[in-house]
């Protein structure tokens, strides 16, 4: 009986020092809860705004054409500004210089907003901030010297990335998200030999981001012309050529979100846009999220480009549906589920 009872005894302690609580790494000190990295909190998609992504759009046409070197383009930078800071984002305004096509030299600003700037795992989305200066597209009739108000050509990624800004002060993670708005990335020559003439802002950028090294994002997602009604994304060329993943999980998922009238999976041809410069300078993945209608004379909306770009196109839906799909990559990456 007494046998029995020690026995018994010695077994309770042989089991309860077997149990995986706190394993001893021989210092006397329980090590695993506490070297262990604080568990990365899961944070669930919001759902994104649309009403408050059309606002946006419909307060940025309201200063007018947003032509680099005009005072309705410095007076929304300012209320740009203002907004990012509002939302929590740490802003800057890198200032450069370019010379146009035209000879005039542009004073331009990409306004950069930044969520955890130190992160090392961080991801890039962007958008132009500003408007063509002329209406010459050849579908476009009066006015061909007059600038655009550009409400999709400009104002459409910029409201999605403003309604992602305030759903990331509202719901934090420890990710990092740089988004960045390129000036003067219209200002390009009509039919011109040389496509760098556009994107100046994404061109200077990409010679001087303001993340490096460690801290260079993962891959970037470009805006442009994301809010007219019933719009088609295809698979961008360049996108598929220099993201081919990014691009091929970001469709499937918009698809699996109920988005596949918009996030078609036809491949379209190269758009000298600002994620070109991106992914050929500056070396970072980019996609470019761009309408591409079919059968229309310029290959974009038949607004492109004249001054029909203008409230007129904006469809809620189309901004929701680009917002909401941005907020799931964003938001999965994140919790590492991307
Ligand atoms: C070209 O057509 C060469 N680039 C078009 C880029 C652009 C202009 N996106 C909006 N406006
Ligand atoms: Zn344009």
């Amino acid at each position: 009986m007494r046998i029995f009872r020690i026995s018994f005894f010695l077994l309770a302690i042989a089991l309860l020092a077997g149990l995986p609580a706190c394993k001893s790494d021989g210092s006397g000190h329980a090590s695993v809860t506490e070297e262990a990295a604080p568990p990365q909190e899961k944070v669930p998609v919001p759902k994104f705004g649309r009403d408050t992504a059309y606002a946006f759009v419909e307060k940025q046409v309201s200063f007018g054409p947003r032509v680099t070197n005009t005072d309705a383009h410095r007076q929304c930078k300012e209320w740009l500004v203002a907004r990012f800071r509002q939302y929590g984002a740490q802003v800057i305004e890198q200032d450069f210089q370019a010379k146009a096509y035209t000879g005039t030299i542009l004073n331009g600003t990409n306004i950069i907003a930044s969520y955890n700037p130190h992160a090392t795992k961080r991801v890039l989305l962007a958008a132009h901030w500003d408007s063509r200066p002329f209406a010459d597209s050849p579908l476009s009739e009066t006015g061909k010297n007059e600038p655009i108000l550009g409400a999709d050509d400009g104002g459409s990624g910029v409201a999605v990335l403003l309604e992602i800004a305030r759903q990331l002060q509202a719901h934090p993670i420890e990710m990092g998200v740089d988004i960045v708005l390129f000036d003067a990335e219209d200002y390009g020559e009509s039919g011109g030999e040389s496509a760098e003439t556009y994107c100046l802002g994404s061109q200077y950028w990409s010679r001087n981001p303001h993340v490096s090294g460690k801290q260079k994002p993962k891959y970037g997602i470009l805006l442009d012309m994301v809010g007219a009604e019933g719009a088609r994304f295809t698979k961008e060329y360049y996108s598929s050529q220099f993201a081919p993943r990014v691009v091929d999980k970001l469709w499937k998922l918009a698809q699996n979100m109920g988005y596949g009238n918009y996030f078609v999976n036809d491949a379209g041809g190269g758009i000298t846009d600002d994620h070109y410069f991106v992914n050929t300078i500056a070396r970072i993945p980019m996609l470019d999220i761009i309408n591409r209608p079919v059968n229309t004379q310029t290959g974009f909306g038949e607004y492109w480009h004249t001054h029909n770009d203008n409230m007129d196109v904006i469809d809620a839906r189309t901004l929701r549906a680009v917002g909401q799909v941005l907020l799931a990559v964003v938001y999965r990456e994140a919790n590492g589920e991307f």
